[in-house]
């Protein structure tokens, strides 16, 4: 252990530990800009500077380490003078519109000015009021917000080795920026989000569409219905006050309907759906030749990074469509006949912790007579502000219960949101499939936890059948680099694209961290755990749509209702 004190509190901290982490030991947070705790560290904007006795220049407390006897102050004059300016200097280069910015009480940079109780720019402004940069479906730009601390690029570059965003320019006229200032959708980037997620100011964030959908729910003609992806229900609940992880279900539902949607219904019926369809395909291939390793196709990130960066590939994607984009044909198809009303007037809503889930909406394949089948998506941070916006005490809000016939799910449609989860689920089926008995195994722990490629090995039904998971795209880099070179050991990758799978997507609540996604991932594996049914063949509302609509999986009318194709 090392010892030292900050603000003359003595304290011991194992070696290795950076000054910032020993303060928060003692409820001491040293403010701080361009660190994140999951992120390599730059010391970029040294707000957390602090001093050090015996050192003649303050020190960044993000990035020293500490040392025996060190003594450190975090609230002297001059280290409360540096960060105030170096506040001061990013306000005069900042779009000051904060009563309008998307991020408005939910930003780094307020918070920080708040708490230095910054009540005037002492200098005059030097920022350039730039349009905001709308070109795609899912991510908006506004340079004027930016503060350069690198978390964007980091996110991109690290994360999901992209490196779509970059610092261009020199000195005070650096910005982050695409190569070419190029839209972003035209350049290697999937729309991931994850650069919205870390970012900490309204320079990059989702593009809202809350307005759509109160003017649908507000147009009296229109029946409006709502799907929510399996990970929502274990993230909303941290913008309302509660534990990471904490189960909302039954509130998120009430709310819903609160909101005035006509029907709440639920992704995991259409995980479920998807499990049919890809199960099916993949032992069709499995058993009659078909291209392998088959890959999951319900991520779109990752489809839109198979289409951009290994086209050669496609033909191991799944045919089969994802969740959101199943529940949304049937809810163009089925729904309006069982429900009778006609198509024209349904709108469908759905709500995603995915940006990308904006343009996998939009693609024009995704529809029929020239309407979406998934009419407007919202990300979690878009229904956090539509539940503020109507005023809702969420935590005090009693349960409810998806409405049927398309809310009833299996706790496979549960784990899809986790990495391994859409894997696991698909096991689940095929194993049974394969075998012809019903197995008992329902927990596959190889496809469960945080590491990047999870790896598994099955006997089954007299076959060897080799499994690969990555999320992250660095991660599924490395799996495609063997795929595409014809050396891939596996039968079955699945991929999503975000760090932990859709409980870290980029459309998540602003503060979703590493140590948070653990925690809705454990969330996940209880709601399965708690569900009666917990296979997806053995959905009951789903076998009943299979019998009076979709007839035989992977064939006729569920071909065409629910696989696609997809472009180079
Ligand atoms: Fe996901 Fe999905 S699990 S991509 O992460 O497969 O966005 O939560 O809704 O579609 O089900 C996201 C989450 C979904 C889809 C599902 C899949
Ligand atoms: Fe990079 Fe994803 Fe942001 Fe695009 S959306 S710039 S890929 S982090």
């Amino acid at each position: 252990m090392v010892h030292l004190t900050i603000n003359n509190i003595p304290l011991a901290v194992p070696k290795g530990t950076k000054i910032m982490q020993a303060a928060q030991k003692l409820g001491i947070d040293i403010p701080h800009l361009c660190y994140h705790e999951d992120q390599r560290i730059k010391a970029r904007c040294r707000l957390c500077s602090v001093e050090v006795v015996g050192k003649r220049r303050l020190l960044a407390a993000c990035s020293t380490e500490v040392w025996e006897g060190m003594e450190v102050h975090t609230d002297t004059q001059i280290v409360r003078d540096t960060q105030v300016a170096i506040l001061q200097l990013m306000l005069a280069n900042h779009h000051k519109d904060c009563l309008s910015c998307p991020r408005n009480q939910n930003c780094d940079l307020q918070r920080l000015c708040s708490r230095f109780n910054i009540q005037h720019s002492s200098l005059p402004s030097v920022c350039k009021e730039e349009p905001r940069i709308v070109t795609n479906p899912a991510i908006v730009r506004d340079p004027s917000k930016c503060i350069r601390c690198g978390r964007c690029i980091r996110a991109c570059k690290d994360v999901q080795g992209i490196a779509a965003l970059t610092y261009a320019g020199r000195s005070s006229d650096i910005v982050v920026t695409t190569a070419y200032n190029k839209p972003m959708e035209t350049t290697d980037c999937i729309l991931c989000g994850q650069c919205s997620l870390v970012c900490p100011t309204g320079a990059l964030v989702e593009k809202d569409d809350t307005e759509k959908v109160l003017d649908a729910l507000q147009d009296p003609k229109k029946h409006v219905i709502v799907q929510v992806a399996p990970s929502v229900r274990v993230s909303l609940g941290d913008a309302f006050g509660m534990e990471p992880g904490a189960i909302v279900t039954g509130q998120m539902v009430t709310a819903l309907h609160l909101l005035g949607f006509d029907k709440v219904f639920d992704t995991n019926f259409g995980a479920d759906l998807t499990i049919m369809e890809e199960g099916t395909e993949f032992l069709d291939r499995l058993q009659h030749g078909g291209v392998l390793p088959m890959m999951t196709s319900c991520c779109p990130g990752w489809v839109y990074y198979v289409e951009k960066h290994y086209s050669d590939c496609l033909p191991h994607l799944s045919s089969t469509k994802s969740p959101m984009s199943i529940f949304g044909a049937v809810a163009k198809t089925y729904y309006p006949k069982v429900a009778g009303i006609d198509v024209k007037d349904i709108v469908t809503v759905s709500v995603m912790p995915c940006t990308a889930k904006k343009f996998e909406a939009a693609r024009p394949e995704l529809g029929r007579d020239g309407r979406p089948d998934v009419d407007i998506v919202l990300t979690t941070r878009e229904l956090i502000k539509l539940i503020k916006y109507v005023g809702l005490s969420f935590g005090q809000l009693p349960e409810t219960e998806f409405d049927s016939p398309l809310g009833t799910a299996s706790g496979a449609g549960a784990i899809f949101g986790t990495t391994g989860g859409v894997m696991e689920a698909a096991l689940r089926t095929v194993c049974d499939k394969l075998t012809g008995k019903t197995l008992e195994r329902l927990d596959f722990q190889e496809a469960r936890g945080f590491k990047g490629i999870k790896e598994c090995t099955l006997e089954l039904g007299g076959r060897t059948l080799h499994i690969a998971i990555a999320h992250t795209l660095k991660n599924a880099e490395i799996l495609m680099e063997q795929v595409r070179k014809g050396i891939s050991p596996y039968d079955f990758i699945e991929v999503m694209a975000c760090p932990g799978g859709c409980i870290g997507g980029g459309g998540q609540p602003i503060g979703t961290t590493n140590a948070v996604k653990k925690k809705r991932m454990q969330a996940l594996y209880e709601i399965d755990r708690s569900l009666p049914v917990r296979k997806s063949h053995e959905n009951p509302e789903l076998q009943v749509l299979y019998r009076d609509f979709l007839g035989e999986p992977g064939e006729g009318k569920a071909h065409e209702l629910l696989h696609t194709g997809y472009r180079a």
